[in-house]
């Protein structure tokens, strides 16, 4: 029994130094990249636009919901004014992993990685565009049509 005991409480300290440990690489996060400023080119599968999450939000004029589809994204043109700040959800209605690129803006929802069916991210960005039309999409299937294009008003 004794040596039973022993064997609980030697794990149990084992555990407590691993959620320790664990906890402190959370606390110390390793430096992040300078915020370079560019649009990553041909960076397709997130990480496009790390300096999104350093950027002070601004409180969104309105949200915009964006619906990734097995292989489109409804609407299929987003109109947008220029200089407003605009709220993206983005939600995964399908059952392939998605992710919703604008890269005019230099801006990946998610971040990092790719959404799963019935998972949802969202980024507030500032419309920082000449009025024109800009092509958006995900980054996994760009190339099998799965784009709509941004449309920015003056
Ligand atoms: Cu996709």
């Amino acid at each position: 029994m004794g040596k039973h005991l022993l064997v609980i409480v030697v794990a149990v300290i084992a555990i407590v130094v691993a959620i320790v440990a664990l906890l402190a690489a959370n606390y110390y996060p390793a430096p992040s990249p300078g915020g370079g400023a560019g649009v990553y080119g041909g960076d397709e599968y997130g990480g496009g636009a790390p300096q999104q999450e350093a950027t002070p939000a601004k409180s969104p004029e309105r949200t915009v919901e964006i619906r990734l589809r097995d292989f489109s994204i409804s609407p299929g043109t987003i109109r947008v004014s220029r200089g407003e700040t605009v709220r993206f959800v983005v939600i995964n209605e399908g059952n392939a992993r998605h992710n919703f690129v604008i890269p005019a803006l230099g801006v990946t929802i998610p971040s990092r990685g790719l959404l799963s069916n019935g998972d949802s991210a969202e980024a507030t960005v500032t419309i920082d565009l000449e009025p024109g039309e800009y092509e958006v999409y995900c980054g996994p299937h760009r190339d099998i049509g799965m784009v709509a294009k941004l449309v920015v008003e003056g």
